[in-house]
């Protein structure tokens, strides 16, 4: 009988627990695990990890994951929601290393004077250009393509256009410049696409083997003894 009490009197206070450890990231395989007991840690997809607890706990109280790297600042890791049935939380790790914005310069042989003119991305082209469009409506035509969000585009069509590219970020597919209906008086005009700064994805940091992720947590526990 006093057993049974105790239990319930216990039961109602919840205990709080303190798991930590730390994983190597680096590779493809399931991270390197250590420093750490009642947990296991597996890969879900690029820079994201899932913890499984081996206990049951009640609730996530608070998380912290840094990934600690070889040779830049720490980083703080998003930790996703606890999955209490599955006893799974999940580990982010940042992708510090920047995007490279890829640029494009769009230029003519010689300056139009009459005619439209069209630009291709990807598999799709904008509505027609007038000879002399400026900067803001080329890129709005631009961004009208269902695969561009945000472009920049400075220049003019005497000098030629430069397209900075933003959404889609890092490395894009050049542009093509259908010319045929642009003139220089009655002269035929060369447009030419130059990727004068190549886009560049960000790295992923879980590449280098140096670089550790160390996290704790705190959960607690609310049926002890039982
Ligand atoms: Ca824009
Ligand atoms: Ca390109």
């Amino acid at each position: 009988m006093a057993n049974r009490i105790f239990k319930k009197l216990f039961g109602l206070v919840p205990e709080m627990i303190s798991l930590s450890g730390s994983f190597a990231p680096a590779g493809t395989g399931a991270p390197t695990a250590s420093k750490g007991k009642g947990w296991s840690v597996a890969r879900v997809g690029v820079g994201h990890f899932r913890v499984t607890l081996e206990r049951k706990y009640t609730t996530l109280v608070s998380a912290l994951a840094t990934l600690q790297l070889a040779s830049a600042d720490d980083k703080e890791c998003l930790i996703g929601p606890y999955d209490a049935d599955n006893r799974t939380i999940d580990i982010f790790v940042p992708d510090i290393s920047a995007f490279v914005n890829e640029i494009q310069d769009i230029d003519f042989n010689s300056v139009p004077t009459t005619g439209v003119w069209t630009i291709s991305f990807d598999g799709e082209t904008t509505e027609e250009l007038a000879y002399n469009a400026n900067a803001a409506v080329v890129e709005a035509a631009l961004e009208s393509l269902s695969n561009i969000a945000d472009v920049s585009v400075t220049g003019d069509y005497a000098s030629g256009f430069t397209i900075t590219f933003a959404d889609p970020a890092g490395p894009v597919a050049d542009v093509t410049v259908d010319d045929t209906g642009i003139l220089t008086n009655s002269t035929a005009i060369e447009a030419s696409v130059v990727e004068t700064t190549p886009g560049v994805s960000g790295a992923d940091v879980s590449a280098n083997a140096n670089n550790r992720v160390n996290f704790r947590f705190f959960v607690t526990h609310g049926k002890v003894g039982l």
